[in-house]
């Protein structure tokens, strides 16, 4: 078998690409199709040329790993869609699985297109940073208009084919086979002249306010963007120039989006996150369990939310409560939340129904003796969760994974407890537990790996983003969360306003900055665990500004009134009380404010992240800086282009970061320092790691 293969179906030439695992137009895939071509163009009995991919799927793309390649080391993929879009015999796309990307270019630029009825088709170059660079900003709005075209191009959403039917997209849906299926279209079709070329159509729904709505409509879907715009700026071409003029167009403009630092950003999150579910030491034969139900202790807001997720993937779900009362209120919260769902349109009444029929509530522990996976979801308390792990030691069955949703407690400890640590595992959501797509696995000491692997088969199961992290005090995301949470209060107590601080984390692209996110969650959660690490050290209370505030009764939104003001709509307003209050503490402690500059407060927010994720790193609580990027940007919102704060860190320099830290007062860390007199970056010291 070799990458593209040739075979003859009577007057047909039928090219398979053999690219595992998605057909990626990778180096040589050009070569064996342009190979196909010149055997078709060549051989006077051929009549018509069909390519399929061998496999799973269609082409799923360019390759992204050749992005950053030289140009002439490239795949030509403009190369050869210009000789097929010019090709003088008819060619047929026979697509199953995904035509994504440049997968998409190749089937616009043949001649017709055949589909099975499961293949989805996409351009979804925008959540790489990039545009569709090899003619689908010039052909897609000449197919279906450009509105739709524009709608698909800045989603990034693939659609079904049956809508790509109805838009024109795919010609034929082949039910059977779909290799034959294409054979007989193509020999169907394959005396038809002229032959139909979608670079020559006009663009049917173009006017200047179509283009004025979409870029009005981008400030708010990708705001601080470049890709989108430029894909906005090219369809309004096709609908307005020649082919060829937008053609030569989009090939500059796709070298500029996919040099800028977004575009590393994105694609270096699309590797991360995929790299996230390797963990050394486990694999394809380590044995794992299939999780058929799941047993949730706590219906709170995180139990409630995790129980969510195993309804919302078909697993039955027990959920234990203490009182009746606690129990009725978690359950209604939990139908509350899909009706307002079928509301939306998103479900349906009887899903919704399916859905709680798959819930068993009970006041009794014994009830989870069957459950292959138990997650405890109660009061952050180290006390109340050992109890609960010396009871299901009891109860739940030999095998069963006995899992706890802790943010900040040991792991360990709590594992301890039990006779069976290997089966105990952290499993750290996010709230709200139904919505955030990250989870934190925690492989404690003796976690076996049988544990974590099927751990990890369960977060894609209910399509979360599973990251693999060690022991401490907030694992990582929390960990790095109080440092970025004490600069930002160390900000303010220096000078700058909260609205200053959360205002130089919404320029970079966060939806909330510090004191944003701090309201939201709750002033008392910070508070407690304040106190609580003093109590812990041995330190006195801690009385900065921000315990002052929570102990004046402003508990943040839930209470209407935290840092900031709240209106109906929960649009924060600056307090001129809360502004007083500060200066009077500044005042009280003797410091004279100072002017903190936009540039300062980025640095010194985004670097205390980046310095304790060095940290971790070092102490190997991530493996690696990937990881640390993923879980801010599914945990955090930390803006995927940016590619997290590890890859933002690599894009200023870490000598830069490093020296940033130590003219604001601060060590960076060794791992921090060290690479920055090498003058190399995380992400390497992940690929040396990953080679080592
Ligand atoms: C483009 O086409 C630009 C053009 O317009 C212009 C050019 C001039 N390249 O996701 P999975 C790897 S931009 C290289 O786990 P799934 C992936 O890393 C491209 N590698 O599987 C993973 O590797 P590993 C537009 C790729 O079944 C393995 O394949 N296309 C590519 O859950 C399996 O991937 C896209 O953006 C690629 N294009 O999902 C499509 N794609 O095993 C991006 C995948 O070592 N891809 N890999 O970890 C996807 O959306 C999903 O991978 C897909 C399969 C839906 C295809």
């Amino acid at each position: 078998m070799s990458i593209v293969d040739q075979t003859r179906e009577g007057d047909v030439l039928v090219l398979t690409i053999n690219n595992p695992p998605v057909n990626a137009f990778s180096p040589g895939v050009p070569e064996g199709l342009h190979a196909g071509l010149d055997a078709a163009e060549q051989g006077e009995d051929i009549k018509a040329v069909v390519i399929i991919g061998g496999g799973r799927t269609f082409i799923a793309g360019a390759d992204i790993k050749t992005f950053d390649l030289p140009r002439e080391q490239a795949p030509d993929l403009r190369g050869f869609i210009a000789r097929l879009d010019a090709f003088p015999k008819p060619t047929v796309a026979a697509i199953h699985g995904t035509a994504l990307g440049g997968g998409l270019e190749v089937a616009l630029a043949c001649t017709y297109r055949v589909a099975t009825k499961d293949a989805r088709l996409g351009l979804p170059e925008v959540k790489l940073g990039v545009l569709p660079g090899a003619g689908g900003t010039q052909r897609l709005p000449r197919v279906m208009g450009a509105q739709k075209a524009l709608e698909m191009m800045l989603s990034g959403n693939p659609i079904g084919a049956t809508e790509a039917k109805e838009l024109g997209l795919v010609d034929e849906i082949v039910e059977g086979d779909l290799r034959e299926g294409a054979v007989a279209f193509a020999r169907a079709h394959e005396g038809e002249r002229p032959l139909p070329r979608i670079s020559e159509r006009q663009v049917k729904d173009a006017s200047p306010e179509l283009f004025a709505a979409a870029r009005e409509g981008i400030k708010k879907t990708h705001r601080g963007q470049l890709s989108p715009s430029l894909i906005i700026e090219l369809a309004e071409m096709a609908a307005t120039k020649p082919f060829q003029e937008g053609w030569d167009a989009e090939a500059r403009l796709f070298v500029q989006a996919k040099d800028s630092p977004q575009s590393r950003g994105l694609r270096h999150i699309f590797f991360a996150e995929r790299e996230a579910g390797k963990i050394p030491g486990l694999t394809k034969d380590t044995p794992t369990t299939e999780i058929k139900s799941a047993g949730i202790i706590g219906a709170g807001t995180m139990g409630g939310g995790i129980a969510m997720n195993f309804l919302n993937a078909g697993i039955p779900v027990t959920i234990v409560e203490t009182s009746q009362e606690a129990l009725d209120r978690g359950l209604s919260v939990i139908r509350r939340n899909y009706e307002n769902t079928a509301k939306k349109g998103r479900l349906t009444m009887e899903q919704v129904e399916q859905r709680m029929g798959l819930l068993t509530p009970t006041l009794d522990m014994n009830a989870l003796s069957d459950a292959d996976i138990i997650i405890e979801a109660v009061f952050e308390n180290m006390d109340v969760k050992k109890d609960i792990f010396r009871r299901l030691d009891g109860v739940a069955k030999p095998g069963a994974i006995l899992a706890t949703n802790t943010s900040t407690l040991d792991v360990n400890e709590i594992a301890s407890v039990t006779s069976r640590p290997e089966q105990v595992i952290g499993l750290h959501f996010f709230s709200p537990a139904n919505v955030m797509k990250l989870l934190e696995i925690v492989r404690a000491d003796k976690t076996s790996d049988s544990v974590l692997a099927t751990c990890l088969n369960l977060a894609k199961r209910i399509g979360k983003v599973g990251v693999v992290v060690g022991v401490c005090d907030g694992f990582v995301g929390n960990r790095m969360v109080h440092r970025y949470g004490d600069e930002a209060r160390k900000l303010v107590e220096e000078g700058a306003r909260p609205q200053d601080a959360d205002a130089a984390m919404n320029a970079l692209g966060l939806p909330m900055g510090p004191f944003q996110m701090t309201d939201m969650a709750g002033l008392d959660i910070g508070y407690a665990i304040r106190q609580h690490q003093a109590k812990v050290r041995g330190q006195p209370k801690p009385d900065g500004w921000l315990d002052r505030i929570v102990e004046t009764g402003r508990k943040g939104q839930k209470t209407g009134a935290g840092i900031y003001d709240y209106d109906e709509n929960r649009r924060p307003r600056p307090n001129a009380d809360i502004q007083k209050l500060i200066e009077d503490y500044r005042a009280e402690k003797g410091v004279q404010p100072r002017e903190i500059s936009r540039e300062e407060a980025t640095e010194r927010l985004v670097y205390s992240l980046v310095n304790e994720g060095a940290k971790i790193l070092e102490e190997g609580i991530a493996q690696r800086a990937g990881d640390i990027d993923v879980i801010y940007i599914y945990g955090y919102g930390f803006p995927a282009y940016r590619g997290g704060p590890m890859q933002y860190a690599d894009e200023m320099g870490l000598q830069n970061v490093a020296a940033a830290l130590e003219k604001y007062g601060q060590t960076p860390a060794p791992l921090l320092k060290r690479l920055a007199d090498e003058g190399k970056t995380f992400a390497q010291w992940d690929r040396e790691k990953a080679r080592a």
